[in-house]
């Protein structure tokens, strides 16, 4: 939560005020995140006009007003649905800075005016893991406990997710439990800050979770230490669990996963001693083809413990995006409403239908965004391809998997859509791109990780002829024949909780009184402040309240080291930039700490085989590409393994990535592919290409080298 000052219509400064979950610190992106709005033009450059490609691909982007844009939208898109059908457009939406109410509207758009549930959004690429895993195992995607409660957990279990770069104010959280006395088990191929403080520090080979968490499990029941009332009162399935998991004893394992197998016991052990016991996971967990497993793994682990049901204790999937969770609860998923409500759900369709005044919504669950490249360069039938894609707020040329082939499906869709802020990588393929208002320009609501709906407020004016989000959504869908009329957020809002039965206490006055609400908040009046956690003693959220235990037997990722890339490449995140970077790589306090073209993390070891120092510009290379980057020569990690972050345009790792999916989830494998890096002789060379390259790309965003000051 944070208060902005402001100067003729600028931010200068900005200072964290006393939030439930931030307790009035700020991270570094939340002190300095904030220079993109006032557009120094560094990487890329705000959009202030709504433009179009009017002779169609290949023309230049032309400016026109916004009528002639919105008609020219409306009229692709109704051609291409008359063409093709309802299932060949399909939507991608925002986590980052809309808010949760033109989110609700696009979905709303997509389902009832194009009339397919086609619609997704990133959490298909991050978290989508722990939605399915949990929910099939407890009922409920989201965080169980709350980011406060994380300070009196006794045993904090911290797997595949490494707070202090992604999410500071939750280490903050970690090191307060640590300083409390909590024993923390730190589970990362890398030696992170979480696993400096951790007590034990299982440093497994990346790929390796499932057989961790299976061992773990071993330990626990083969010692009897399991929770036998717990399970015998709230869950089942238990005895096919205990079949798959007594496969994995933890030699077994410490083999698999190059591990000590005392280790594994002793956090096995620990884990099980306490009924406040939390684990916490995130990308480490959910970005392999097997993450929907390992999330099924972990959820049983803590009931076989009896882990939930109290304060400090259950499970915590922690969310990526600023408003990753509230994008999810608005039903920008292909097979739920808002609310989580099923679209396969006969009577759930007719409420929808009823509200939304339309005869009827489609029953089939739609396509999840990565499977884009699967609809469009690999089909062959014209018919069941994807023809327009509707892109807000995403930057799927910079963030998706593989990207020559997602630049390739880019390319030939007949009809890209871009609502945006900024020229950004995606922006390149669109024949249209609608300007919306930012963060800071814009009213709305976002859900914090743990449940949480809090304001989000207008500070400045927007420079230019923007929109806001909504009203953008429902200027299309009203010239596409689905006419929306809203006045404000507020409204938006209010249709939305009073379809969503856990939403519908939360109020936007109740939020602004109590500064947050989290769901389930069932009622308007003041007495239901909403919930801090989940599962209230042992009572899952499944259809009967209990809990159905869940794992696999493991696999090794799909593609892995060999003769000619003899390296395992992992993908991870650079502390003072985010995501895609079209906002933090405009932030002059940000880019002064690290810029283009990152970096890739080393061991001593390989460094020495290949001859290279920190610091040196090395190639990095898969069977789908290669890039330029920085060699950082670290003790961090094992020899063989790498690591990039995917923030740099230049240095970027996902032109090396697999699109490998979960198979449950789509979630691809970002994590774990085989790579080469090879030493650059002529650096000089190499240091003038990556020099040129961001003077090229900033050429390509339309930045006026002279004009800018920076
Ligand atoms: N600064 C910054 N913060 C961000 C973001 C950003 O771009 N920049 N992005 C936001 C988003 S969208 C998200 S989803 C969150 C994600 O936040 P995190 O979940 O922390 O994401 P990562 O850093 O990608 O991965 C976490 C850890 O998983 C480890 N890991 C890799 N392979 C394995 C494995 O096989 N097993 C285990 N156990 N661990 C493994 C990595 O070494 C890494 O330390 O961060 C959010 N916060
Ligand atoms: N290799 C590798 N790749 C990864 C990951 C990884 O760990 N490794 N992590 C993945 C994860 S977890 C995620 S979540 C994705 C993120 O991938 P993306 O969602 O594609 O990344 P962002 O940079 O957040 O893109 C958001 C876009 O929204 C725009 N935007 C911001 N605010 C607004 C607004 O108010 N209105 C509008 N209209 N637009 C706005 C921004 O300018 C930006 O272009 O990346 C994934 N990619
Ligand atoms: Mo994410």
């Amino acid at each position: 939560m944070f208060k902005t000052g402001t100067e003729t219509n600028k931010i200068i400064e900005v200072f964290p005020v006393q939030g439930r979950t931030n307790d009035d610190k700020a991270c570094l992106k939340g002190w300095y995140g904030w220079d993109f709005l006032n557009d120094p033009q560094i990487l890329t450059r705000r959009i202030r006009e709504p433009m179009i490609r009017k002779n169609g691909k290949g023309s230049p982007l032309e400016v026109v007003s916004w009528d002639e844009a919105i008609k020219f939208v409306a009229d692709n898109l109704l051609k291409i649905k008359e063409t093709w059908g309802l299932d060949s457009i399909i939507g991608a939406a925002s986590a980052r800075g809309p808010g949760n109410e033109p989110n609700y509207l696009t979905q709303k758009f997509m389902r009832a005016c194009v009339g397919t549930n086609n619609i997704d959004h990133c959490a298909r690429i991050c978290h989508a893991t722990s939605v399915a895993g949990s929910r099939q195992t407890i009922g409920e995607g989201a965080m169980s406990l709350s980011i406060p409660e994380i300070e009196d957990a006794e045993v904090i279990f911290n797997i595949g997710y490494n707070a202090a770069a992604s999410h500071p104010v939750v280490a903050r959280r970690i090191v307060q439990a640590k300083e409390k006395g909590a024993f923390i088990i730190c589970a990362d191929p890398r030696v992170t800050e979480t696993s400096r403080i951790a007590a034990i520090h299982l440093q497994l080979k990346g790929g390796t979770n499932l057989a961790l968490a299976n061992a773990m499990a071993n330990v626990i029941i083969t010692e009897g230490l399991e929770d036998k009332e717990f399970i015998k009162a709230h869950t089942k399935d238990f005895e096919a669990y205990k079949e798959i998991v007594l496969d994995y004893p933890p030699e077994k394992v410490a083999a698999i996963a190059d591990l000590d197998p005392e280790a594994i016991r002793k956090a096995a052990r620990k884990y099980a001693g306490s009924k406040h016991s939390v684990i916490l996971w995130g990308m480490g967990v959910t970005q392999f083809s097997q993450g929907v497993d390992v999330v099924k793994s972990l959820c049983s682990l803590a009931m076989l413990t009896g882990n939930f049901g109290r304060p400090s204790t259950g499970a915590g999937p922690v969310r990526g995006q600023n408003n990753v969770q509230g994008t999810c609860e608005m039903g920008v998923l292909p097979d739920v409403f808002p609310g989580y409500q099923s679209v396969t759900d006969p009577k759930i369709r007719e409420k929808f239908a009823k509200a939304w005044g339309v005869n009827s919504l489609p029953a089939e669950v739609g396509l999840q965004l990565t499977r884009v490249p699967e609809k469009v360069v690999h089909e062959k039938d014209l018919a069941k391809r994807i023809h327009a894609y509707y892109i807000f707020g995403e930057d799927p040329a910079q963030s998706d998997p593989d990207l020559a082939e997602l630049r390739e499906s880019l390319a030939q869709i007949d009809f890209v859509v871009c609502q945006e802020i900024f020229m950004n990588k995606t922006t390149q393929y669109a024949d249209a791109i609608l300007p919306a208002t930012s963060w800071g320009e814009h009213e709305g609501v976002y859900t914090s990780s743990d449940r949480g709906f809090q304001r989000i407020r207008k500070v400045i004016e927007p420079e230019g002829n923007l929109k806001d989000d909504w009203e953008i959504i429902s200027l299309v869908s009203t010239a596409m024949g689905y006419p929306m009329s809203y006045r404000n957020t507020e409204e938006i809002w209010t249709e939305m909780i009073d379809l969503c039965p856990k939403f519908t206490g939360a109020t936007y006055e109740k939020i602004e009184r109590q500064g947050s609400v989290q769901w389930p908040c069932f009622n308007k009046g003041p007495a239901d402040k909403g919930s801090m956690y989940l599962h209230k003693d042992g009572y899952f959220a499944t259809p009967d309240g209990i809990g159905i235990f869940k794992t696999a037997h493991y696999h090794s990722p799909i593609e892995v080291e060999n003769k000619d890339y003899p390296l395992t490449l992992g993908t991870v995140r650079e502390v003072g930039h985010y995501s895609a970077r079209t906002m933090t790589g405009n932030c002059r306090t940000l880019r002064n700490l690290e810029d283009e073209p990152g970096w890739v993390e080393m061991a001593p070891e390989d460094c020495a085989a290949l001859g290279v120092s920190d610091g040196e510009l090395v190639k990095v290379s898969s069977k789908r590409g290669q890039v330029i980057s920085r060699c950082k020569k670290t003790e961090r990690v094992k020899k063989g393994a790498i690591y990039m972050t995917y923030q740099w345009w230049i240095g970027a790792c996902n032109e090396l990535t697999i699109s490998t999916l979960d198979p449950v989830s789509r979630t691809p494998e970002y994590k774990y592919c085989a790579a080469k890096v090879e030493r650059i002789p002529n650096q000089a060379r190499a240091w003038k290409e990556v020099a040129n390259s961001y003077l090229a790309i900033k050429e390509k965003m339309g930045i006026d080298q002279k004009a800018v000051s920076q």
